[in-house]
């Protein structure tokens, strides 16, 4: 099948998760073409299945803010008639569900015609979607979609319960290479971090405020005050600088390093010991998956769809949002029992193997198919 897959290439959850998607799509003898206004970051090498095609935008002095939906809707109306795909796939409700759809329309008067997958994948319904800003766009969008899918469970309720929505939404959890993610203890690089044996603490993510990597710095503090620790904070973004702050403030910043960001987080997750997850909103949790895909169990909060992911009193704990001093108690007794630790990395690991790519990708597969067959019918049948 020819596939074209619309995604923001920047480090973050939807984008890796598109990408990830397409790349899956591709081993599989799929042609998967990215749209996107950059390469995505996860893509920089050569696949024979895999093309690119860039969002340009023409400069114009009359344009304050570059007219992106409409670059995108015109370029995913070149790349479906020269490249001949038979779906567009969508991912992240703004902008990208309405330029596709304003693609099919422009498509359709020209007889060509193309179903339009929107994934959603969180903020676009959590936190920016529904601001009135977009949310007309967003509800049209989703409504018109010839299918949506949402990353979890909680996602789909939240969609329901925020917009006017009509049409059916399928849950296709997030899934994980589990020939990538996976537990692989390099005891060598084990030791240039935690060089007494300190346990390892680890926190991945772009350092948004839905993050809450403040928690994060005391959770660690009040873990420290027990055990002998490390704490690995992987990623950058605008809350970073309060991270430092107040590690500084906390006299922590002699266990904690700060990696900014990294390409291979699977062999620093799986060094780890316990990944700590305490966001205020998390549609799905792919970090806690990544995490959990490499033997490491999960503190989590308990917003969104985390508990769909991490399974209280069995792969990690959770906590309600901002509950700092239960989460720091529940890594301690995790911590400090080995025979319960190997335990939860041990469910962790089973856990993830639910949501690997040979288990979720024949969904989106199975969705393309009977979408293009419905177009055919529609179409083309006699
Ligand atoms: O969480 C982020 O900052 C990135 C964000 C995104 O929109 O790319 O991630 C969202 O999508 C991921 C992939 O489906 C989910 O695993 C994340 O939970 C979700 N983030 C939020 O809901 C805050």
């Amino acid at each position: 099948m020819k596939i074209g897959i619309v995604c923001y290439p920047t480090y973050g959850g939807s984008g890796v998760v598109a990408t990830e998607l397409g790349i899956a799509l591709a081993n599989t003898g799929h042609e998967v073409h990215f749209i996107a206004y950059k390469q995505p970051f996860r893509l920089s090498y050569f696949h024979e299945n895999i093309s690119f095609h860039e969002v340009t935008f023409a400069d114009y002095p009359l344009f304050e803010y570059p007219p992106y939906e409409t670059a995108l809707a015109s370029k995913l109306v070149d790349a479906v008639k020269f490249s001949k795909l038979e779906v567009i796939h969508v991912h992240y409700a703004i902008p990208h569900a309405s330029a596709a759809l304003l693609a099919k329309q422009i498509l359709a008067a020209q007889n060509i015609h193309i179903p339009v997958i929107t994934t959603l994948h969180g903020t676009d319904i959590t936190l920016v979607g529904k601001d009135p800003t977009y949310a007309p766009v967003v509800t049209y969008s989703i409504n018109n979609s010839d299918a949506v899918t949402a990353v979890s469970a909680d996602l789909r309720r939240q969609t329901y319960d925020t917009f006017d929505i009509s049409k059916e939404i399928e849950v296709i959890p997030n899934f994980i290479n589990t020939h990538i993610y996976r537990p692989d203890n390099k005891s060598h690089f084990k030791k240039a971090i935690a060089p007494h044996g300190e346990k390892i603490i680890i926190h991945t993510s772009n350092f948004r405020e839905v993050k809450r990597i403040e928690d994060v710095i005391y959770v660690f503090y009040e873990l420290r005050k027990n055990i002998d620790a490390k704490l690995l904070l992987v990623g950058d973004g605008p809350e970073r600088q309060k991270a430092e702050q107040l590690c500084r403030q906390l006299g922590t910043c002699s266990d904690t390093r700060f990696l900014g960001k990294q390409d291979a987080i699977n062999e620093l997750l799986a060094i780890s010991d316990l990944f700590i997850l305490p966001s205020a909103a998390e549609s799905f949790g792919l970090a806690a998956l990544e995490a959990m895909a490499c033997g490491v169990p999960v503190i989590s909060s308990n917003a969104g769809g985390i508990p769909e992911v991490n399974i209280q009193g069995v792969t990690g704990f959770l906590s309600e949002v901002g509950n700092v001093n239960e989460m720091a108690a529940n890594a301690l007794r995790l911590l400090e029992n080995n025979d319960l630790l190997e335990q939860f990395k041990t469910n962790a690991l089973a856990q993830a193997q639910q949501f690997s790519t040979e288990r979720i990708v024949p969904e989106y597969e199975k969705l393309y198919g009977n979408l293009v067959k419905k177009i055919e019918m529609k179409f083309v049948a006699p």
